[in-house]
């Protein structure tokens, strides 16, 4: 079912919402860059950018705020936060739906993302009671080892246009109560929503009173205003995700420097469906995970194998849920496949989908929708089965694009689930505990993530996100990521009234 084409003014109803989170106008409206929203393809907003010069004095500021913020105690710092994820559940809708505005994702998807902002908070909030390091034997009489965790600096975060808020503010929550400050670039296609999170980051600011001036930043501009958070020596971490393409550039450039990095790069996620799975289940998890978000999630499922034994019960019904699935505006509730994000998006997916077909592959979907907005980019998702893994199959194309093999052989099988550059999310559905845990093994999959009976998107906050291989082998969010935003000391205290050296050596002076 297609959800037919409303008239909607996207550009009125994103200003409206900016008004209400507080961004002022002069941000948005007579500046040289555009943003479009992917609903209509219409232009909504000019914004004003920086310069490289104004970039770098912003940086500087962030320096200063930090060397302040630092000696704030972690725990008023998670005030901060908390006041964040109390602002942001106020402006939950007007976030979640400008989401939708600007990134296309329907009302459901904008929501979650909001809500998966406000975990982060809430889980920074109890972080800030937890930043603690180890106390460790040590070998000389007297003397206590320990561990101290101190904060780090500027935290540079650049963010994609697929998750446009709760990635910052996976970085953000950390970094702050962490005690560093932070300096986002947002994805050019996604600025509104940046400068909205600012907006809200700004109210929480002003309620707890004596934040350092500065602690945030957000960097409007195209790719040079990017490197030049890359560059910038008084930035030692910068968390970037995006393409691989864009990795390969980031993350040499922060080596040369000796920078950190937490690179969330391209996935090119697979699910394996053995032979005892509960096909009702898997059949759902798949339709999310490959057609949520119209496939535009690092996470999205976009290769899938399934024994043979089960194929012909399965993939029809797959088929089925792909020609039935509604394609529409996402602002409007029924519509669960909103636009893909613009006309390169669009040309990328059909360029695969032809490959794949020189390549054997059958294709049911994946054609135009045509909703009488002329520069809004909605497909039907496409579903390729494949007589082999290769050619588009191997790559990652941001579209929703699902290649479906056969197997037969739980060993191949692993194989090819990992004989691809990425190593982002991979799941297997199964009631065989062997075959469940063998995935979950040194010799299983290969990802960051793997999962047992659920899809490969929708990781939760509370663990590690990230990726293995040409991922980019960062971990954000949940579990012990924060210890990436900050820096650790080794103290050796003597307390005894000797200086015995470690290793048994002597060095007595006269
Ligand atoms: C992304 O697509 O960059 O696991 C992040 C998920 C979301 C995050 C995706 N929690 O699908």
């Amino acid at each position: 079912m297609n959800i037919a084409a409303k008239k909607v003014d996207v550009a009125k109803e994103a200003a409206a919402l900016l008004e209400k989170m507080g961004v002022a106008k002069e941000l948005y409206a007579g500046g040289d860059m555009p943003s479009f929203s992917p609903v209509t393809g219409e232009k909504i907003a000019s914004l004003k950018t920086v310069t490289a010069s104004e970039a770098a004095g912003k940086i500087e500021r962030a320096d200063e705020a930090f060397r302040s913020w630092r000696l704030v105690p972690a725990p008023k710092r998670g005030e901060l936060v908390r006041l964040l994820g109390e602002e942001l559940r106020a402006f939950k809708a007007d976030l979640g739906r400008l989401v939708s505005i600007e990134a296309g994702k329907i009302p459901s998807e904008g929501l979650g993302e909001v809500q998966e902002m406000i975990d982060i908070c809430d889980f920074a909030v109890g972080l800030s009671r937890q930043l603690y390091g180890l106390t460790i034997a040590t070998e000389r009489p007297g003397h206590r080892m320990m561990e101290t965790w101190h904060p780090l600096g500027v935290v540079g975060i650049i963010s994609a246009f697929n998750f446009p808020v709760a990635v910052w503010s996976w970085n953000a929550a950390l970094a702050l109560v962490c005690g560093d400050a932070v300096v986002w670039k947002p994805s050019e296609k996604t600025p509104l929503t940046a400068l909205a999170c600012q907006a809200i980051l700004e109210r929480a600011i002003a309620r707890f009173g004596d934040a350092p001036e500065g602690l945030s930043q957000v960097l409007i501009g195209d790719r040079a205003i990017g490197e030049v958070l890359v560059d910038h020596p008084k930035v030692p971490l910068v968390s970037a995700t995006g393409s691989t393409r864009m990795g390969r550039e980031v993350g040499p450039r922060l080596a040369k420097r000796f920078a950190r990095a937490i690179l969330e790069l391209g996935g090119n996620n697979a699910g394996i469906v053995c032979p005892s799975a509960d096909l009702d289940m898997a059949l759902r998890a798949i339709a999310f995970g490959a057609m949520g978000t119209a496939g535009q999630r690092c996470t999205t499922l976009r290769r899938l194998f399934v024994h043979e034994s089960v194929y012909d019960q399965l993939v029809p019904r797959l088929k089925k849920a792909y020609q039935s699935v509604s394609v529409g505006n996402p602002l409007e509730p029924a519509a669960l496949v909103g636009p893909l994000v613009d006309k390169a998006a669009f040309d990328g997916m059909q360029k695969a989908i032809s490959e794949a077909q020189s390549h054997g592959g059958s294709v049911t979907g994946g054609e135009r929708v045509e909703l009488g907005y002329d520069n809004g980019f909605y497909v039907k998702p496409a579903l390729v089965e494949m007589p082999q893994q290769e050619g588009p199959v191997l790559e990652e194309t941001f579209a929703p694009i699902l290649y479906v093999m056969k197997y037969s052989d739980f060993d191949a099988v692993l194989a090819e689930h990992n004989a691809v550059a990425a190593g982002l999310s991979s799941s297997i559905f199964t009631r065989d505990m062997q075959e469940a845990e063998r995935f979950l093994a040194a010799d299983g999959s290969d990802c960051g993530i793997a999962n047992v009976n659920i899809g490969t998107s929708g990781a939760e906050i509370g663990g590690a996100f990230g990726g293995e291989k040409e991922t980019g082998g960062g971990r954000e969010s949940g579990s012990d990521a924060w210890k990436a935003y900050m820096r650790r000391a080794t103290n050796t205290v003597n307390y005894s009234k000797a200086l015995p050296l470690a290793q048994g050596v002597s060095f007595d002076i006269e």
